[in-house]
């Protein structure tokens, strides 16, 4: 059971918010049959963002990464459910939209690795750091779903 509480961070990135591509990114994660816990709207700052991105700080296209995702606002959410985390990741594609097969989220919606349009923690150690950096414990909420028991077969 407690596999179900797995959690992931996931963020639409300002040219998914500007490609008006919110409702498509969050419809395929409530589709899936993930569970909503957190969602805000916001500009993260350039220090947040170079908190989230700091094990590429060394990599050339830090810079022009924290400056393209602090350009405009975000959709940071938070997903429970069973494997989300490598779930989210396959349901995200590859971090090259190119090399990204159609019917994920990169594949179908972009075009270049330097907006693809969406962000998910890539271990289970990722997501506790990054929802620890964009959310407060009050902002997360805890509620039951009327679907779980038909999606994990528990009824
Ligand atoms: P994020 O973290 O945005 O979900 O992307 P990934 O986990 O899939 O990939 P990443 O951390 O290696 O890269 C973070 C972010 O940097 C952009 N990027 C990446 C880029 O602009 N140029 C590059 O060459 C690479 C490798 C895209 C995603």
């Amino acid at each position: 059971m407690a596999g179900h509480k797995e959690r992931t961070f996931i963020a639409v990135k300002p040219d998914g918010v500007q490609r008006g591509l919110i409702g498509s990114i969050v419809e395929r994660f409530e589709q899936k049959g993930f569970h909503l816990v957190g969602m805000k709207f916001l500009q993260a700052s350039e220090e947040l963002l170079k908190q989230h991105y700091s094990e590429l700080k060394d990599r050339p296209f830090y810079p022009g990464l924290v400056k393209y995702m602090s350009s405009g606002p975000v959709v940071a959410m938070v997903w429970e459910g069973l494997n989300v985390v490598k779930t989210g990741r396959v349901m995200l594609g590859e971090t090259n939209p190119a090399d990204s097969r159609p019917g994920t989220i990169r594949g179908d919606f972009c075009i270049q690795v330097g907006r693809n349009v969406v962000h998910g923690s890539d271990s289970v150690e990722s997501a506790k750091r990054e929802i620890g950096l964009w959310f407060k414990p009050e902002e997360l909420v805890v509620y039951s779903s009327c679907a779980h028991d038909w999606l994990y077969g528990t009824n």
